[in-house]
């Protein structure tokens, strides 16, 4: 099987697993039937190709070429969960070109001194209890098994619930230093969440560093009432200090140069003819550095507490989720460079930041770790639209191949 039939067969048997036929987005949360979906073609994928399958403590899904206790393993993958309405890309173009960058080592005759493993981390997107990157969280320590057991989704069912019902034991998760230990490099393909490459026109580029970003969730408690028959005069309603915070933190990321959202809310109890009595809003913010990011959050939190101040509403701010600033190591960003600058005719090869998180800043922390972006001609994801010409993908994968040669064949 060639390394693009090997990738068009992949992408087309993972394509339709946990899409919603009606948004033709994603929907693969954390250990949900979807998820398993997933997470069972991963393993058809180790079985297909006899590598050795493991599940790790964190629910992490692992494809072994060679001794899974080998040192100095290189390791390539990405997350296959998704947000709501996600696109085709996120995440699993990383997992499915790690198969195939494997599938082009082995036609190249290419032949590892060292193990060589496809990754799945679980729970990426938080989309389901909130929290970003749960299981390289877990691995690499920074999250406790306390703070996950408290995880809760939307109908009150926690992580550990969840990952029993999927097949999973809870009571194993927790730090996995051996394992990070044994790792000499973990190098991530992902598709870039931006146009920065279709503007300077490369099918690939490196990544330079993670913005610090996080959540945040904004509780503003009022009264509820009758919509109809209350004065306004008389009213608490928190949907006013809501809209004026959403309103207020688009004003601050523009004047800072960041990014803010509010991208998800609940309202109870959600009556059309009913003030409510609780609105929940979640900021997503994101900026070149810490002391901007602080800066915007606390200005966007002050509007919000003058707001609901003024209308005689409660307010609780809580980080959900919180990841500082990632600069990828130079060492194995500039072998990676070098790398790639083979195939490019002397191009330099582009080296970008990014306002997405991702494992591979996770687990930097313990790892030698870098990141290859794949090109998003619209730049659009974490939405149906989300899109990756073929042959760039195809690009991508030569460029991993590439990279896994060059680290674990030398
Ligand atoms: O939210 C993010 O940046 C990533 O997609 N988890
Ligand atoms: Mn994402
Ligand atoms: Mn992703």
């Amino acid at each position: 099987m060639s390394p693009a039939t090997g990738f068009t067969g992949m992408w087309r048997d993972l394509l339709p697993l946990g899409r919603d036929t009606r948004s033709g987005g994603y929907r693969r949360f954390a250990w949900t039937p979807a998820d398993t979906e997933t997470r069972d073609w991963f393993r058809q994928q180790a079985a297909d190709r006899e590598l050795t399958y493991e599940e790790d403590r964190n629910g992490n899904q692992w494809a072994w070429l060679g001794d899974p206790r080998g040192e100095g393993a290189v390791v390539t993958g990405s997350h296959l969960d998704s947000v709501p309405d996600g696109g085709a890309f996120d995440g699993p173009l990383g997992v499915v070109s790690a198969f195939a960058a494997l599938d082009e080592l082995r036609e190249r005759g290419a032949r590892p001194a060292r193990p060589l493993a496809v990754t799945n981390f679980a729970d990426e997107e938080g989309a389901r209890f909130g929290l970003a990157c749960v299981g390289s969280r877990l691995s690499a320590g920074a999250l406790t098994k306390e703070a996950a057991y408290a995880l809760r989704d939307a109908e009150g069912i926690s992580l550990p619930r969840a990952m029993e019902a999927a097949g999973h034991d809870p009571e194993t998760i927790g730090a996995d230093p051996e394992r990070l230990a044994r790792i000499s490099a973990y190098v991530e393909l992902h598709v870039e969440q931006g146009r920065a490459l279709d503007l300077t026109g490369d099918p690939v580029g490196i990544a330079s560093a993670i913005w610090p970003h996080g959540r945040w969730r904004f509780d503003f408690r009022g009264e509820g009432n009758h919509a109809g028959t209350t004065r306004l005069a008389d009213r608490h309603d928190p949907m006013l200090p809501y809209a004026e915070t959403v309103l207020a933190a688009r004003r601050e990321a523009a004047l800072a140069q960041a990014v803010a959202t509010f991208g998800k809310i609940a309202v109870v109890p959600g009556g059309v003819n009913a003030i409510p009595s609780l609105v929940r809003g979640w900021l997503d913010s994101r900026a070149a550095d810490q002391t901007t990011l602080d800066s915007v959050v606390t200005a966007i939190e002050g509007a919000a507490r003058e707001a609901a101040a003024r209308e005689g509403v409660d307010l609780d701010v809580v980080r959900e989720s919180f990841t500082p600033v990632v600069e990828f190591g130079h060492a194995l960003r500039t072998e990676l460079g070098k790398v790639l600058g083979r195939q490019s005719e002397g191009r330099a090869v582009p080296v970008l930041p990014t306002g997405a998180g991702h494992d591979a800043g996770i687990l930097s922390a313990a790892v030698p770790t870098a990141m290859l972006f794949v090109r998003n001609p619209t730049g659009v994801s974490h939405a149906p639209a989300e899109h990756a010409d073929e042959a760039d993908c195809l690009a991508g994968v030569t460029a991993l191949a590439d990279v896994l040669e060059e680290l674990a064949c030398r």
